[in-house]
């Protein structure tokens, strides 16, 4: 069994040690069922709502009155139905291209996956309201459908596709080769229309009813709720939804190999699920084993992945080279970290809880997550930031809502200034003081975490972080 290193962690309250903690930081809301999060190679972030609309998120947390795009029209929305991916062509810049994944609304349970191309208008704020279909297929259920769009830096664009729906893929469509479903695709787009990449694992298939799919690139998918590339690496990564006992993540180097089998139905995570027909004669050991899973804890909705990123931004040192993801049901944030061949994982209950739907990666490799009608920036609270310390002052309470007291007792003569600043760096307060116990309102500074500066007339200074509920 290759790579396969199973870290079962308690669910961890609290700190985890110095080496990361979660902080969410409150960045913009007002969303509808936020699904996805992409950018498209410069500094928005484009935020898709489940019915059908892709609203523009500016770097400074502003979001567009306008959407980008609104095709609510041809979505049919509802559980796990709706406008679902998002991706930009890898030259967005002068093509304008991008490719969107919906289910339609000619059916509530037999719904149509639709996976269309678009292009920008003249305003870059906009596009155009006009798709072109590229490739669609006939959901059999209405849940399971996948939807998560991206390029590899092959330039082919990577499609997800669940097993379909029902439960326990009635069908077995993930180890049917004729079957679309429980399938990673891959498509060459760069022309008028999609071809199939010449290494795709089926690509000289004759592609009649009992052949192959030539758009098959790997097998054995539930519903893959998220894959990514690693920004850096171009790894692969694969979150698998699992059916009752086991979520799973994958990892390969690159894209893995063509016609790469992760599993399902006759494996769920590194358990037998279903191994009465079409299962590899190999065995688990013949399939791609995940890297890490975890069980289900209670009942009802217990455990469901929302696969992430690697992160990759230089905000916070400590969370380079781990891959972030999340769970709908325990609102908890995992973490993976390698560790020699394996990786470890460990959960964090972050400082605020939601049904998490999607991570996200802006431009500068920095993550963010949505959940309920919310995004948020994901960063460390234990980023150390402080300097070599002359003078120090107590701060309290923090974490606060409203006031938080300063109290400069033995050292108020020797303080310049007092500012406070937010996660992005910029001065949001800035005061000279004159009494040694100073109480400051912040009730309408928004939650999250912010930095306490106290400046001294020797040039030093002395930094506190402060966590606003
Ligand atoms: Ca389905
Ligand atoms: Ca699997």
């Amino acid at each position: 069994m290759k790579n396969l290193y199973i870290f079962i962690s308690c669910f961890v309250l609290g700190l985890i040690g110095a080496a990361q903690t979660v902080q969410l930081n409150s960045f913009a809301s007002g969303f509808s069922s936020p699904v996805e999060i992409a950018h498209a190679g410069d500094s928005r972030l484009f935020v898709v709502e489940k019915s059908g609309i892709i609203k523009i998120l500016n770097s400074d947390g502003s979001v567009n009155p306008n959407p980008f795009l609104n095709i609510s029209g041809l979505v049919g929305s509802g559980g796990e139905r709706g406008l679902l991916g998002l991706a930009f062509a890898p030259d967005y810049a002068t093509s304008g291209r991008f490719y969107v994944n919906y289910t339609d609304n000619s059916s509530t349970d037999q719904p149509n996956t639709v996976i269309s191309k678009y292009t920008v208008s003249a305003n870059p704020n906009v596009a155009d309201t006009s798709g072109e279909i590229i490739l669609t297929y006939q959901q059999p259920y209405s849940n399971h459908n996948g939807g998560k769009l991206a390029f590899g830096n092959d330039g082919f664009l990577y499609i997800a596709v669940g097993d379909g729906g029902s439960g326990g893929d009635p069908q077995n469509r993930a180890q049917n080769t004729n079957s679309l479903f429980g399938k990673l695709l891959r498509i060459d787009v760069s022309g008028a229309t999609y071809s199939i990449p010449s290494n795709n694992p089926f690509s000289s298939s004759a592609d009649g009813p009992n052949d192959p799919r030539p758009e098959i690139y790997a097998i054995g998918l539930r519903n893959p709720w998220k894959f990514s590339f690693d920004s850096t690496t171009n790894d692969l990564w694969i979150a698998d939804v699992g059916q009752n006992a086991y979520e799973e993540i994958n990892k390969v180097i690159g894209s893995g190999n063509p016609g790469d089998n992760y599993g399902w139905r006759c494996y769920e995570g590194t358990h037998t699920y279903n191994t009465s027909t079409n299962c590899p004669s190999g065995g688990l050991n013949s399939t791609v084993a995940p890297v890490a899973e975890y069980p289900h804890v209670g009942s009802g909705c217990s455990g469901s992945i929302t696969g992430g990123y690697v992160y990759r931004g230089s905000n916070f040192p400590n969370f380079s080279g781990k891959y972030f993801f999340a769970d709908y049901c325990t609102q908890n944030i995992g973490i993976l970290t390698e560790n020699g061949s394996n990786w470890d994982l460990v959960f964090q209950t972050p400082n605020i809880t939601k049904g998490w739907t999607t991570l996200g990666e802006d431009v500068n490799g920095e993550l963010y997550i949505a959940g309920g009608s919310s995004v948020y920036k994901i960063s460390d609270a234990n980023l150390d930031i402080s300097e070599n310390e002359t003078f120090s002052f107590k701060m309290y309470p923090n974490p606060t809502k409203n006031i938080v007291n300063l109290d400069l007792s033995g050292i108020q003569n020797k303080v310049i200034s007092i500012n406070i600043y937010n996660i992005q760096g910029r001065k949001i307060l800035g005061i000279a003081p004159t009494q040694q116990k100073i109480t400051l309102n912040i009730q309408n500074y928004g939650g999250g975490l912010y930095f306490m500066e106290v400046r001294f007339d020797d040039s030093s200074k002395t930094i506190k972080k402060l966590t606003i509920n």
